[in-house]
C-alpha cells in the first residue's frame, strides 16, 4: 500500500527550506499532502488561497505531491485523509522545543498519528518565512531563499510600502 504523509504548516510564504524537507520526505513516502493552515488568528501576509497557489506552482513538476488547506485541528484533518503520519522539518535546535510540543499535543489528541522529522540541510537551517518577509519588506534580495514566483509575489505585496 502507498505510504502517505501530511506535511502541515503556515507556509507564509513557502521557502526553499520547506521544499528541502518536502524533497527529503519524498525519498521516504510515496505521496505527500501539503496542508496549509487556514489561520485567521496568525494574521498571515498571504491569504490561504495565495499560499496554496504559490505551493502549487513550486511543486507543479512533482506528481506525488498535492496541495490542500485545512481548518481546525491538524489531527482531525489527517484522520479525514486516512493518513497516520505527519511530516515536519527541523532546523536549528530552537525548533526542537516547539516541534516537541506540537508532536506531544497531537499524540495525546490522536495516539494513532506519528510525527516524522526530517533535518534540513545546513544551507537552509537559518531560513524562515518570517525572515524572508522582513528582508523583502525592506527591499532585500530573497532570490536565493524562495522560488521565483514567491519572490515576485513578495515584491508585489510590498511595492509602494518600502523605501
Ligand atoms: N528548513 C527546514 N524546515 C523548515 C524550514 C527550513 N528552513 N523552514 C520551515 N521548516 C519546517 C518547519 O520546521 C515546519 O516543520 C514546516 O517546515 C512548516 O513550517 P511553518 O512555519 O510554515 O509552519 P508552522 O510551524 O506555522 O505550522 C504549525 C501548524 C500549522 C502545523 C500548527 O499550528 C497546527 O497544526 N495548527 C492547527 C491547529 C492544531 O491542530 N493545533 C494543535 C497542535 S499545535
Amino acid at each position: 500500500s502507498e505510504r502517505i504523509a501530511v506535511y502541515p504548516g503556515s507556509f507564509d510564504p513557502v521557502t526553499y527550506g520547506h521544499l528541502d524537507i518536502l524533497q527529503r520526505g519524498l525519498s521516504v513516502f510515496d505521496h505527500i499532502i501539503i496542508a496549509v493552515l487556514n489561520n485567521s488568528s496568525k494574521n498571515p501576509l498571504f491569504s490561504v488561497e495565495e499560499r496554496v497557489a504559490l505551493l502549487k506552482e513550486a511543486t507543479a513538476h512533482i506528481d506525488s505531491v498535492t496541495v490542500d488547506s485545512f481548518e481546525g485541528l491538524l489531527v482531525d484533518y489527517v484522520q479525514r485523509k486516512k493518513v497516520n503520519i505527519v511530516l515536519r522539518g527541523l532546523r536549528a535546535i530552537s525548533d526542537f522545543e516547539y516541534e516537541l510540543q506540537i508532536a506531544a499535543i497531537n499524540k495525546s489528541l490522536n495516539p494513532k498519528i506519528e510525527t516524522c522529522f526530517m533535518m534540513t540541510s545546513n544551507h537552509y537551517s537559518f531560513l524562515s518565512s518570517s525572515m524572508v518577509k522582513e528582508a523583502a519588506m525592506y527591499g532585500g534580495t530573497v532570490h536565493e531563499l524562495v522560488p521565483a514566483q514567491v519572490e515576485a509575489a513578495l515584491k508585489k505585496k510590498f511595492s509602494g510600502k518600502s523605501s
